[in-house]
């Protein structure tokens, strides 16, 4: 059996339509609004995949204007259209509640989140065995970035066929991802690529998360057997004619199942990743609830649970850093978040302050009542 995997065609289904969005839709389909999911978005615009089309819709200002950025339809969302004969484009109308979202902080803000992706089940999370082999550091802060959005992370470690210490460098990454399933593949000889697919059915989104030139387009492609429809419309070549994603995108895979494509994502900063931190750091997040202090931060506290199992030999000294570091980020992320709510309200506080002083000036005393 094989499903279509040109989105012009799909139906619903194919984009991973399930009961639970045919009942949140509900409500719209009896205002007559069209279901769709968005495939992509550029530059603020985004395409929408609809039973009648792959269409280019107008982002749903007024949902910006009451709701603010994180009403923004991104990749992943489930959207209700409208089409009115005013305007050439549809409209999303509404954006349906989120199972899951992978956020980042924006990168351009010192306090605000970014959704990237919406309604993913699994994040594969990609790493190179190549060259100077896997970054565990780097592993371990996308595996609180995925754990946090919601869905299930599965580690994929790519290029074995031209990978040394493979066995190593597996150990490595389990070392760094308890409870997270890795798969070792290889593009080149087709290694690992059923354990992927196998993850894969009707009404499973999962989405690729990596950096550049890890391999996530590529595998792509093999999963979908078909390079050009896979990501020929919407892929660009670099200065040296090498193929690269320009865009987050959705793509459908025979035999069932949406996997999204990424650019490779240099910031990746720490949004709201309490939950993640403890879901990527279990054993960690076991030992400190034994620490002495509440607040303990694992340094030199007495009674600390976690440096007495490092001391122990039972978690390396390189995996508390780790935690450490990405703890302290969301502490410093934590404390700016604070002092922006702080200062605005000092500032509604003020500009209250300044509405009654006008409003006694205008009002005096014998007038009012
Ligand atoms: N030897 C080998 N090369 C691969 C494999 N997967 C990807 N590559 C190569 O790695 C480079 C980057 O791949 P690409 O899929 O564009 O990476 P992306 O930036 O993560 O999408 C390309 O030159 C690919 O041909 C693999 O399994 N084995
Ligand atoms: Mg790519
Ligand atoms: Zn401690």
């Amino acid at each position: 059996m094989t499903e279509p995997t040109d989105i012009q065609h799909a139906t619903l289904v194919d984009l991973g339509w399930t009961e639970r969005e045919q009942a949140l839709f509900a409500p719209f389909a009896e205002e007559g609004f069209i279901p769709g999911r968005v495939s992509r978005v550029d530059r603020g615009m985004p395409m929408v995949a609809t039973e009648s089309g792959h269409v280019r819709v107008e982002p749903a200002t007024h949902l910006l204007k009451t709701q603010g950025t994180g009403s923004r339809a991104v990749v992943g969302d489930w959207v209700a259209l409208a089409h009115p004969e005013s305007h050439d484009m549809p409209i999303i109308e509404a954006i349906l509640p989120r199972t899951s979202a992978f956020s980042r902080k924006d990168p351009g803000e010192q306090t605000d989140q970014q959704v990237l992706i919406a309604n993913v089940q699994v994040v594969f999370v990609v790493q190179s065995l190549s060259g100077k082999g896997i970054n565990v550091r780097r592993l371990e802060r996308e595996l609180v970035l995925a754990w946090e959005s919601g869905a299930r992370p599965i580690v994929v470690l790519t290029k074995a066929d031209v990978a040394e210490d493979i066995d190593y460098q597996r150990t490595l990454a389990e070392d760094a991802s308890p409870g997270v399933d890795v798969i070792v593949e290889s593009a080149v000889t087709g290694l690992g690529l059923d354990e992927v697919q196998a993850v894969l059915h009707q009404g499973v989104t999962a989405a690729l998360l990596g950096g550049s030139g890890v391999g996530k387009s590529t595998l792509v492609n093999r999963l979908v057997g078909d390079e050009e429809q896979a990501t020929g419309a919407v892929r660009e070549r670099d200065n040296k004619g090498r193929h690269i994603t320009v865009a987050r995108e959705i793509v459908l895979i025979p035999g069932g199942g949406v996997i999204i494509d990424t650019p490779g994502m240099r910031g990746l900063a720490l949004w709201d990743a309490e939950d993640g931190i403890a879901s990527a750091f279990p054993d960690i997040d076991a030992l400190a609830a034994r620490c002495r202090f509440n607040d303990c931060t694992h340094e030199s506290e007495p009674g600390c649970a976690v440096m007495a199992a490092v001391e122990a030999g039972l978690v390396p000294l390189r995996r508390l850093e780790s935690y450490r570091t990405l703890r302290l980020e969301l502490d410093t992320l934590t404390r700016k978040q604070d002092q922006k709510a702080w200062a605005e309200k000092e500032r509604s506080a003020k500009v209250n302050s300044k509405a009654a002083k006008g409003f006694f000036k205008e009002h005096p005393k014998e007038k009012r009542r």
